[in-house]
């Protein structure tokens, strides 16, 4: 069954696992009539730069520039101002490339003349011929913080420098309390025909744009399906410590720990070939769920897992209104 053009997708973004099956879901429907909804948690300040990684993650895959190896950053990179950066500062453990620093001195340089992280995300994704749209989650700073028995630490303090080590006590969304959903978000959500969760990280990608005010209530009350694409195969991510943040804040590791998170709105739940046996499990909460190979090892595997969701909803929406 062919996918309509204007067949509206809106989904709510982190870094690698959401941008790897974008890519693929770009390819089945029209990029126009897809909106990405990108955390803005993990974005911090590196010698003087406003850095927002998983916006230029998502920017760089579906303008297919990204470094495919690694998933974020531009490919063949080199790290000369890095490394004569190393000279002034003490610490230059986030790998921040030659060509992708251009990215960060336009967006500080547009920040700092007054323009919104919306228009400069915007300005950056046209430069980099990328048709979708793609939204900030909030114009206002929120920073994730990851709490080990190190200490409180900003999350790519936590991520990169520390590697994910520790037990994880607490995660803290600081200025979440005073931020707002930036424009065009919960709109994107409530006028979509479908709305999709891919693979990310549901406590630090997802869960800072769900703590958002109103959009978890956008999520319970848009008409469209509500799927999402568990992050956990074999109760592991493939990417990312998932585990680690779920286990530390007591949540069970397992689809089931992911799909309870996500209860009030979800519709729909994908999950991995080897956690098969769970499927009853998710069916009992009333849950419709899709086994598939979830596993996005190359762009055809992320087109035919996006190809799966896409028209398992389609023919879900077609078969209601036909009253089949
Ligand atoms: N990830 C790393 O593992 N090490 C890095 O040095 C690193 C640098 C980096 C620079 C720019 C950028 O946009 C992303 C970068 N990432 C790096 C990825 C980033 O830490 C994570 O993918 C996300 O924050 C988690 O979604």
């Amino acid at each position: 069954m062919p996918i309509p053009r204007d067949f509206r997708v809106t989904a709510l973004a982190g870094g690698v696992g959401a941008a790897r099956f974008l890519r693929g879901l770009v390819r089945v429907i029209d990029p126009a009539s897809l909106t990405v909804i990108v955390n803005t948690g993990d974005d911090d300040e590196f010698f003087g730069l406003s850095v927002s990684p998983d916006l230029d993650t998502i920017t760089y895959t579906l303008a297919g520039a990204v470094d495919s190896s690694k998933g974020w950053g531009l490919p063949e990179e080199t790290f000369r101002c890095l490394t004569a950066l190393g000279r002034y500062y003490p610490e230059t453990w986030f790998g921040l490339g030659d060509a992708d620093l251009a990215t960060h001195l336009f967006r500080t340089q547009q920040l700092r003349e007054g323009k919104s992280l919306s228009a400069v995300t915007t300005a950056i994704a046209q430069t980099w011929g990328v048709r979708s749209t793609v939204l900030p989650m909030s114009n206002d700073p929120v920073r994730t913080i990851v709490h080990t028995e190190a200490g409180a630490l900003p999350f790519q303090q936590y991520f990169v420098k520390g590697r994910s080590e520790g037990q994880v006590k607490q995660v803290e969304l600081h200025g979440i309390d005073t931020a707002h959903a930036a424009p065009g978000v919960r709109e994107a959500i409530q006028s979509a025909h479908l709305v999709i969760l891919p693979p990310s990280n549901p406590i630090v990608s997802i869960g800072p744009i769900l703590a958002l005010p109103g959009v978890r209530e956008a999520m319970r009350a848009t008409s469209a399906p509500v799927v999402a694409i568990s992050p956990l195969v074999a109760g592991k991510p493939i990417k990312g410590p998932a585990d680690r943040l779920l286990g530390g804040l007591g949540i069970d590791v397992s689809v089931g720990g992911v799909a309870g998170l996500y209860r009030d709105f979800l519709d729909t739940f994908v999950i991995d070939t080897q956690d098969a046996a769970q499927q009853h499990q998710l069916e009992q909460l009333g849950l419709a769920v899709i086994v598939t190979d979830t596993i996005m090892s190359d762009m055809e595997k992320s087109t035919m897992l996006a190809r799966v969701v896409v028209e398992h909803e389609h023919r879900k929406k077609w078969r209601v209104e036909s009253g089949e």
